[in-house]
């Protein structure tokens, strides 16, 4: 069902419900919501940033297998509980991991301020479920990332998992409960309005302005009442500015601000639960893994070349999308080398290639297999990314064409535009060259 006629629905529900005198706060909130100036300017910057840092970084990386392990071998409470004196990252240095994402041309970081297992990575007085209060470590890593980013010029958003496995309030649990010793018994109403929205208030109160809340795990209970207009608006009260980026792989609601797939491009389905909905007004989010996992998997050294990155992030930005690509750092606040070099190498191609895909906008011409266009002022940025005959016949395009030039080294283009379409001339594809840009720019 499409975005406007879900709106229909609601409306008719609402004078329903108004003619009913049973107008309940959640619907009047659908209806009055429109997003604040600073929103939709944060909405337009976002889209503007185009790459980002996720990280995926908790006492679940002790173990080095990934940041399901106490979902994967069913671990008790009592034991997972064990984990926390374990963690004490003597080599964790925000300098260095803001530093890389900039030299990686990322122009945000999305870190995991809680995942599944519930753990605080910040300083929260909600419980002492967190890492000050449990780990030899003592002290709020996110602060100091918060901090460094300000410095740096980096946006931070926190990743913050509505699925709790850890919290006894967490009841009726979901798809993926199993019996690691919680009672059956539990108050789900105090579990969303006192510990998340508390720690939210936290999150959106001590770390200076941050970029927004990056949601997940609500898929994990998907019929339930999450309270979200109050979540949301709790959040919109306290940074206007903020976004809210559901993972919850459905249907954009009223209070969202940008839609994000997880594994996919927009459209496309090969995860499985992704939607198939693509919002039109909304801002665009690809996430994925730089090898095959999130958080810190020690037998993971499945990783994605530089050139891979590079397409997925041009292939994003084509799509009209950002990509947030993932890194799970070791326990001890290291990055994986491995990770570090391809970081580097894909930031060093964006120095050359940063202008087709920063403050771009999906092109006027549909992805298709030789490749994608981003446009923005007066170009149009073809990117050709898998074609080996020298002419590639476009469909038309509705502005005139007046010239037509490489991105990289400036040299023209051949180029032909009739009504039936466009046909470039495209050299052959250089060697350890993953993108071949020819700007278009056009009359207006
Ligand atoms: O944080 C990372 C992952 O840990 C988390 N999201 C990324 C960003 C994630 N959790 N689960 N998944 C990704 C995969 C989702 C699996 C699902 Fe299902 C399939 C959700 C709904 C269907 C299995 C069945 C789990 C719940 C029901």
């Amino acid at each position: 069902m499409s975005y406007a006629r879900t709106s229909v629905i609601v409306r008719l529900v609402l004078i329903a419900g108004s003619i009913a005198g049973a107008l309940s706060a959640n619907q009047a909130f659908a209806q009055d919501y429109h997003p604040s100036p600073e929103n939709l300017q944060a909405r337009r910057e976002f889209q503007d940033m185009k790459f980002g840092m996720f990280i995926h970084w908790g006492v679940y990386s002790v173990l080095g297998d990934g940041e399901w392990v106490f979902h994967e071998r069913h671990l008790k409470l009592d034991e997972y509980n064990r984990l926390p004196s374990f963690f004490d990252p003597e080599k964790f240095d925000a300098t260095t991991w803001v530093a890389l994402a900039k030299a990686a041309g990322m122009k945000y970081i999305t870190i995991t301020s809680r995942h599944h297992d519930g753990f605080a990575m910040f300083d929260s007085k909600i419980s002492d479920w967190n890492i000050v209060a449990r780990t030899p470590y003592k002290k709020d890593p996110l602060k100091m990332l918060a901090d460094e980013c300000h410095r740096q010029g980096i946006k931070l958003f926190f990743y913050y998992s509505q699925l709790d496995w850890h919290n006894p309030d967490y009841y009726p649990r979901g798809a993926t409960n199993w019996n690691n010793g919680r009672p059956d018994h539990g108050d789900f109403n105090s579990y969303l309005d006192n510990y998340m929205d508390g720690q939210l208030r936290e999150l959106l109160t001590n770390y200076g302005p941050i970029g927004g809340i990056w949601f997940d795990g609500m898929w994990d209970k998907p019929t339930a009442d999450w309270h979200l207009d109050k979540t949301y608006s709790l959040i919109h009260q306290l940074q206007p500015a903020a976004l809210i980026i559901p993972n919850h792989h459905q249907t954009p609601r009223p209070g969202e601000d940008v839609q994000t797939f997880e594994h996919d491009l927009p459209g496309q389905n090969t995860a499985g639960f992704n939607t198939k909905y693509v919002s039109a007004e909304l801002p665009l989010e690809m996430s994925d893994t730089l090898n095959g996992n999130w958080g810190f998997n020690i037998g993971d050294s499945n990783y994605k070349s530089a050139a891979e990155v590079e397409r997925r992030l041009v292939r994003a930005a084509g799509s009209n999308a950002n990509l947030l690509m993932n890194i799970g750092p070791y326990p001890n606040g290291e990055i994986d080398p491995q990770f570090v070099t391809r970081l580097k190498a894909v930031g060093e191609w964006l120095t050359k290639y940063g202008e087709s895909i920063y403050g771009t906008r999906g092109g006027p011409i549909a992805p298709a297999d030789w490749g994608v266009t981003t446009q923005k002022e007066n170009n149009i940025y073809v990117h050709v990314l898998n074609w080996s005959a020298p002419l590639l016949a476009l469909p038309p395009v509705a502005t005139k064409i007046v010239s037509a030039r490489l991105l990289v080294g400036g040299d023209p283009v051949d180029v032909t535009q009739t009504a039936d379409g466009v046909i470039l001339k495209v050299r052959e594809q250089g060697k350890d060259e993953t993108d071949r840009v020819i700007v278009l720019t056009t009359s207006k």
